[in-house]
């Protein structure tokens, strides 16, 4: 500002100046009258350039005294405003330039003021935060510490509870051993109950009665039961009760049912193909319900092939699981077949000879105890004789882990309450209530009564019994009889 406050001053002082001069050499030239006597000049010399006044001399003849003044006439008012205006424009220019950059500095002083105003909210926000996150992490601290208090007893608890579990898993080990002692007994007693029922009613005449066929000896030194620490058998434990009986639901009233096969669940639409090993090899992967032609019959047979096991390929004659069907049935049913094929059935004497006549098939009995165990016997070749040789069981060699309980029964005929084809004086459907191949009358029989829990007590063998593996008073859980060509 000094700066400015000097040019504006200077300028001034120059525009008087100059007007001064100027003028004066204008009045001179100007002046109207006789022509005026110039003075000679001085001699022109560098500093005669420097303005200075000159004095004009009329050439009137001068008849008073010659007035100089000091002040110079008056200065000509449009020159000097035409001159300062520039000038003034300029600085007024330039000083509202600088205006302008002040305006600015204001204006970004004013948002530095606005962010500082804010900065401030927010840093006030945030202590008001900080504080609240504290009192949240003290309160958290507080939890925590309360919560490892009760952690520390849960896990007291938890000792406790399993030194119990402990102590119980011991006693149940007893448990389970006294039971199989008790067990084997049972299965003693009932041959022996049976041995003198006979003796009883012979002593009281009675001998016209019909005779039980003699029981299976084979006791087991190891029976299923000795592994029943599973949830499974525990589930079942209610229904374990002696004295063992029949399923409530078994359909058992009428041996003389003529119900038809009632297959259920999703039947595969293509087909129909001779056999399950056909199927696997046509690229069904998936266990199911499929429709079976067997070669040179008209019949359309549905059966479950099983794909999951052993590379699959499997057709089922026969498969136990929960009761749900009765197997206490005439030789006409046995001979069509029934049940539900995705459930408990019987395929058919019929269909399970045509099938065997296609070609040499191998047998797999698969049989599952009530721990979940699985365990099986398979037999090298496998076929029926026609119906008019009653259906004549041909089986192979065994190879398995549950045992040769079957092959006693080679070369039999199949016996239904109706039909007796067995070696035994009675009728040996009779006494197993369900048909089956019998000897006089066996080691095994799979269509028997459907037991829950294993060890039963009755008084014939009728249970689910495959001697070698649990004895005859032990009814299996599930089992299936399936067969697939010879590798
Ligand atoms: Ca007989």
């Amino acid at each position: 500002m000094p700066g400015q406050t000097w040019s504006l001053c200077t300028l001034l002082w120059l525009s008087l100046w100059g007007v001064s001069y100027c003028r004066s050499s204008r009045e001179a030239q100007t002046t109207k009258g006789p022509p005026l006597i110039r003075n000679k000049r001085a001699p022109i010399d560098p500093d005669a350039k420097k303005c200075s006044y000159t004095f004009l001399v009329p050439e009137h003849k001068i008849t008073g005294p010659i007035c100089a003044s000091s002040t110079g006439p008056e200065p000509d008012k449009d020159r000097v405003t035409r001159i300062d205006i520039a000038d003034v424009r300029e600085v007024i220019s330039k000083q509202r330039r600088e205006i302008e950059t002040l305006q600015l500095v204001v204006d970004v002083d004013g948002n530095l003021v606005n962010e500082m105003k804010l900065l401030r909210k927010e840093s006030r926000n945030m202590n008001s935060r900080v504080t609240q996150l504290y009192m949240q992490l003290l309160h958290e601290i507080i939890r925590k510490r309360d919560n490892s208090l009760e952690l520390a007893q849960l896990e007291n608890r938890v000792l406790n509870v399993t030194s119990e579990m402990m102590r119980l898993a011991s006693r149940y080990k007893e448990l389970e051993a006294r039971f199989s002692t008790m067990a084997g007994v049972v299965n003693n007693q009932s041959v022996l109950i049976s041995a003198l029922e006979d003796q009883c009613l012979r002593r009281l005449g009675h001998g016209e009665l019909p005779v039980a066929p003699p029981l299976v000896q084979v006791v087991p030194q190891k029976l299923p039961v000795n592994h029943r620490f599973t949830n499974e058998i525990q589930r079942d434990h209610n229904n374990r009760a002696f004295p063992r009986g029949p399923r409530m639901d078994s359909p058992t009233a009428s041996p003389f049912g003529t119900d038809p096969p009632a297959p259920q669940g999703t039947l595969t639409p293509d087909g129909p193909y001779r056999d399950c090993f056909q199927v696997r090899q046509a690229g069904h992967t998936t266990s199911g319900m499929y429709l079976l032609r067997t070669t040179g019959s008209d019949r359309l047979i549905q059966a479950w092939c099983e794909h999951g096991l052993d590379n699959g390929g499997w057709t089922v004659l026969q498969r136990r699981r929960d009761g749900s069907v009765n197997f206490f049935r005439n030789w006409e049913n046995y001979k069509r077949g029934f049940g539900n094929i995705d459930g408990e059935h019987w395929l058919g004497l019929e269909n399970i000879y045509n099938l065997g006549r296609q070609g040499d098939y191998k047998l797999m009995v698969e049989l599952e105890d009530w721990t979940g165990k699985k365990v099986y016997a398979e037999y090298s070749s496998f076929h029926l004789e026609a119906e008019s040789e009653g259906y004549r069981l041909r089986l192979g060699s065994y190879q398995g882990n549950a045992g040769d309980s079957f092959s006693s029964h080679n070369g039999k005929q199949f016996t239904t309450l109706d039909r007796d084809k067995d070696a035994f004086s009675g009728n040996c459907a009779h006494f197993h209530k369900g048909g089956w191949w019998y000897n006089a009358c066996g080691q095994t029989n799979l269509n028997g009564v459907w037991y829950s829990g294993g060890v039963y007590r009755s008084k014939f063998q009728d249970g689910i019994f495959w001697a070698e593996y649990g004895g005859g008073f032990y009814s299996l859980k599930t089992t299936r009889l399936m067969i697939r060509p010879i590798d």
